[in-house]
């Protein structure tokens, strides 16, 4: 028997599940590669002292650094909420130090509720630590916004020229999500030679929470697979639509995307790629 590619994802634990570690391990079983996590910070809000993030010390993230990569063996990872300057030192400490080659960083800032995913200090540790082991980054308009001073992005022409120069930053490829500006959802990759642009409808809803952690992690077990980066990037899009296309909330507020929708309704969403 051929053993699934073992992925890796770095990154918060939301108590909900609907994005963080818990949307990761969904996408990963879903697209039949084998998960792993290693929980840096959980989420979740507590009633009396209001605290949401709760980290995870040094030594509990090298244990489990080590279980899965020197134990399990890992083929492919992604980054997701690391918050703090010192966690994402240490996590791109060990990530060059590992033999681990296909590294999805997912520059994960502020969430759908507007809850507060990265520090402020921690902005240059993701730039200049990180983000060069990747073999890909996936910022959305606002984090790309911020990766780049606080740029103003408002068309898809704002996004390439994004892309373009995000890649000063030394990540091989770079894929700016367009998903909240108006209009089709367009997302622009740049790979340091040829600009590509990815787009799905617009779907009316509210109920995309964990939507870029999906995409992400869609985006490593792809290229975990062997795929090449436009093709993982134009299938994991594809999961990722037809996701939010069955999102649904459990509650009054923003619900999950449906990580099965794909093989459920045996849909996939047509993506129309273009070049330049
Ligand atoms: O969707 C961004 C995100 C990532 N990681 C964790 C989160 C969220 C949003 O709430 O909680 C842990």
């Amino acid at each position: 028997m051929e053993y699934p590619k073992r992925v890796l994802t770095i990154a918060g634990s939301a108590a909900g599940g609907s994005a963080g570690i818990q949307a990761d391990l969904k996408t990963f079983q879903e697209l039949d590669a084998y998960g792993m996590s290693i929980i840096t910070a959980m989420v979740g809000r507590h009633p009396k002292t209001q605290k949401n993030v709760h980290l995870v010390g040094e030594e509990a993230i090298e244990a489990q650094f080590a279980t899965a990569v020197h134990q399990v063996g890992v083929d492919g990872l992604k980054t997701g909420m690391l918050f703090t300057k010192e966690t994402i030192e240490l996590v791109a400490g060990l990530i060059a130090s590992s033999e681990v080659e296909t590294v999805v960083v997912d520059p994960v800032m502020i969430g759908k509720m507007n809850s507060k995913l990265l520090k402020e200090d921690a902005m240059e540790a993701l730039k200049l630590k990180l983000i060069p082991l990747a073999t890909i980054i996936t910022p959305n308009v606002p984090e790309a916004s911020q990766l780049l001073g606080g740029r103003t992005l408002t068309t898809v022409e704002d996004l390439k020229q994004a892309a373009v120069d995000l890649y000063q930053l030394g990540a091989k490829n770079i894929l700016v999500k367009g998903g909240r500006l108006e209009g089709p959802a367009i997302d622009v990759l740049y790979d340091g030679q040829h600009v590509t642009t990815f787009k799905a409808p617009r779907i009316n809803t509210i109920h995309t929470s964990g939507a870029g952690c999906t995409y992400s992690a869609a985006i490593t077990a792809f290229l975990t697979k062997g795929l090449e980066v436009k093709e993982a990037v134009r299938f994991s899009k594809s999961f990722v639509t037809t996701a939010i296309e069955h999102g649904f909330s459990y509650t009054e507020v923003v619900g999950p995307t449906y990580h099965a929708a794909e093989r459920k309704y045996g849909e996939a969403h047509k993506i129309i790629v273009n070049e330049g």
